[in-house]
C-alpha cells in the first residue's frame, strides 16, 4: 500500500505538549484512500531533523510527505506555500542551537516551494467546516527549515514523492494556560488533515507549475 510519511514535533519553548504530534499520532496506521499513514515525532533539533525525517523517507519509500509544526496564535491551519533558504532562530531550539542569517543550504536556491495542492487542501478543509489558510511564509525557525530542506531533497534527488508543510494552532490545554491565546481542538485538527489528505490524493499535482527565478 502506498504510504503517507505524516511527521510532528517534540514540545519546545516551554510548552509541555506539540499539537503537531498529537495530530501525527493520532492518524498513525489509519488508511485514508489507499494511502496509508506512517507518523514519527522529529526533535527539535537544527540538524537532526532532517536527517531523521531524510532518513524515513528512505525506509518508507512514502509518496507523500507531509510535515507539521506548531505555530502558537495562529487561529487557523495554515498549509505552508514555500520554505526559504535561512536560519535565522529567535530562539534556540532543544539542542541549544540558534543560527542567525545562516543559509540552510549554502549556495541553495532562495527558496523551494511546497509541492503539495495547498489551494485544494485550504479548500477542502473550509468546505468541512475547519478553519484554514494559505501561508506564504513558515518563518524562519526550524519549521521553515523543514519546509526547505524536505522539499529540496527530493528535489536534489528527482523524486516523485511530494511534500510540503502544514502549522497548525495550540490546542486548548495549551491555550488554557495564558489569557488571549486561540486554540484549535484536537477533533478538528483531525478532521482537517483526513479532508486535507484526501484532497492531496485528489489532487497529485502542486499548484505552481512554473516561477521564474524560483525552484520548485
Ligand atoms: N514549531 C516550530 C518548530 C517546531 C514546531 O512545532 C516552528 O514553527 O518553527
Amino acid at each position: 500500500m502506498p504510504k503517507i510519511l505524516l511527521t510532528g514535533f517534540q514540545p519546545f519553548g516551554g510548552e509541555v505538549i506539540n499539537p503537531s504530534w498529537q495530530v501525527a499520532s493520532h492518524l498513525n496506521g489509519v488508511v485514508i484512500d489507499g494511502y496509508e499513514i506512517v507518523a514519527a515525532e522529529i526533535p527539535v533539533a537544527r540538524f537532526e531533523a532532517l536527517d531523521l525525517i531524510i532518513s524515513l523517507i528512505e525506509k518508507h519509500q512514502p509518496e507523500i510527505i507531509i510535515n507539521v509544526g506548531q505555530a502558537g496564535g495562529r487561529q487557523e491551519i495554515t498549509v505552508e506555500r514555500i520554505g526559504i533558504n535561512v536560519d535565522d532562530y529567535g530562539a534556540p531550539d532543544n539542542a541549544g542551537n540558534q543560527p542567525i542569517d545562516e543559509p540552510i543550504e549554502e549556495g541553495g536556491p532562495a527558496a523551494v516551494f511546497s509541492t503539495l495542492p495547498v489551494k485544494a487542501m485550504v479548500e477542502a478543509m473550509r468546505i468541512a467546516g475547519v478553519p484554514a489558510a494559505v501561508s506564504n511564509s513558515a518563518g524562519t525557525y526550524l519549521c521553515n527549515h523543514v519546509a526547505y530542506g524536505i522539499p529540496r531533497y527530493l528535489q536534489k534527488n528527482s523524486s516523485e514523492a511530494v511534500a510540503g508543510f502544514i502549522h497548525i494552532p495550540f490546542l486548548p490545554e495549551q491555550a488554557a494556560k495564558f489569557r488571549g491565546r486561540s486554540s484549535m481542538a484536537l477533533d478538528t485538527l483531525i478532521l482537517g488533515f483526513t479532508v486535507a489528505i484526501k484532497a492531496i490524493i485528489a489532487n497529485p499535482k502542486a499548484d505552481i507549475k512554473a516561477v521564474g527565478g524560483v525552484t520548485h
